[in-house]
C-alpha cells in the first residue's frame, strides 16, 4: 500500500481587492487544518493568489503585471512554504507566472514534502478569448493575458508515485488525462475557476455545468486509473460567481470526497496509489490493447473534416 494523505483545499472566493497577504493566510489556515488531519499532500485550486483576473478587460500593462508572480516562492508565499516545509507537507497550487523573458503562463507548481518545487505545468487549454466580447454576459480573456502552455504534460516522481497537473479547461480534453495516462500518472492534481454560468448560454443550469465538471474529471480517472483531485475556488467574485464542487475520484472513477460549501473548505482522503494498479494491468492495459494505428487523427488534425474532405 503507498498511502498519500491528500487534502483538497477548495477555496472561496478572492476579490479583486484582496490582498495576496490575505490569501496566503486562508491557504495557511486550510493547510493548518490539512496537517491536524494527517494530510501529506495538499492540492490548491487554479490561480489561488488573486481573483480570477481573465475576467476582467485589462489594456494598461502594469496593471496586467500585477495580477502576476515573477518568482516563486516569493516574498508573499514564503510563509506558506516555511509551514507546510515544518510539517513535511508537501503542496500543489496555481498561479499567474510570469517569466524572465515576460511571457504569461497559467501555472500549477507541484512540492515534494521538503518544499522543492519538483514539477511545473503551464496550461495548454486555454478557453475563451483575447479580445473584448461585447456579446458574452461577461469577459473570459485567458487567450488575452496567458501563453498557451509549452511545457507538455509532465508526470513528476514524488512521495513514491507518478504525479502530473492539469488546470481548469484541460479536464475537459481527454488528450490531456491520457496523455499523463501514457506516462503511467497515479495522481492528477487540477485546480479550476469555471462560472456558475455560461456567458453564451444562459440556458445552461449551474447543475448542468457542474455535471460537466464531474463527469470530465470521473472519466479521466477511470480511463487511466489514476486519482483525480480536482480543487476548485468558488463564490461570488466581485459579482462573478464560480461554481464549487471540489472532488476527489478513485481509479475506478467514483468520487469519494465531494466538498458542500461554495467557501474554504477541506476534502482530505486516503489515497492508496496502488489502487491504481488493477485498471492499469487490466481494462486500461494501455500496451495490450491500445491500436494506435487506428488514432492517427487524434494528433495529425486539429479541427474537423468531414468525409467528404469540407471542414467543420
Ligand atoms: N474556466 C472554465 C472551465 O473550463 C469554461 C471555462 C467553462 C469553458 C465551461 C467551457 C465550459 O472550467 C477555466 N478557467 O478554464
Amino acid at each position: 500500500m503507498r498511502e498519500i494523505v491528500i487534502g483538497a483545499a477548495q477555496m472561496g472566493p478572492i476579490q479583486r481587492a484582496d490582498s495576496r497577504e490575505e490569501v496566503v493566510a486562508r491557504m495557511i489556515a486550510l493547510l493548518e487544518e490539512a496537517i491536524a488531519a494527517g494530510c501529506t499532500l495538499v492540492v490548491f485550486p487554479e490561480l489561488c493568489l488573486t481573483t480570477f483576473f481573465p475576467r476582467w478587460y485589462m489594456e494598461d500593462t502594469a496593471e496586467v503585471a500585477s495580477w502576476f508572480e515573477n518568482s516563486m516562492p516569493n516574498a508573499t508565499t514564503q510563509p506558506l512554504f516555511d509551514r507546510a516545509r515544518a510539517a513535511r507537507v508537501a503542496i500543489s497550487f496555481g498561479y499567474a507566472e510570469k517569466t524572465s523573458e515576460g511571457q504569461g503562463f497559467n501555472t500549477q507548481v507541484l512540492t515534494d514534502p521538503a518544499l522543492n518545487i519538483i514539477g511545473k505545468y503551464r496550461k495548454v487549454h486555454l478557453p475563451g478569448h483575447s479580445e473584448f466580447d461585447p456579446d458574452r454576459a461577461f469577459q473570459h480573456l485567458e487567450k488575452r493575458y496567458f501563453k498557451a502552455g509549452d511545457l507538455g504534460f509532465p508526470v513528476f516522481r514524488n512521495m513514491d508515485a507518478w504525479m502530473g497537473m492539469l488546470i481548469c479547461n484541460d479536464r475537459r480534453w481527454p488528450e490531456a488525462y491520457r496523455e499523463l495516462g501514457l506516462q503511467g500518472a497515479e495522481l492528477i492534481m487540477l485546480g479550476y475557476n469555471t462560472p456558475t454560468t455560461n456567458s453564451q448560454n444562459p440556458e445552461e443550469t449551474p447543475e448542468t455545468r457542474v455535471f460537466h465538471s464531474d463527469l470530465c474529471c470521473q472519466a479521466g480517472a477511470y480511463q487511466n486509473s489514476a486519482w483525480v483531485v480536482a480543487v476548485a475556488k468558488a463564490g461570488n467574485e466581485d459579482g462573478h460567481p464560480l461554481f464549487p464542487g471540489s472532488i476527489i475520484v478513485a481509479p475506478d472513477g467514483t468520487i469519494v470526497q465531494k466538498a458542500t460549501t461554495d467557501g474554504d473548505e477541506l476534502l482530505v482522503h486516503s489515497c492508496d496509489m496502488d489502487a491504481t494498479k488493477f485498471g492499469k494491468k487490466t481494462i486500461f492495459d494501455f500496451k495490450r490493447h491500445r491500436q494506435i494505428k487506428h488514432y492517427g487523427r487524434i494528433t495529425s488534425q486539429t479541427g474537423v473534416i468531414y468525409p467528404d474532405g469540407t471542414e467543420g
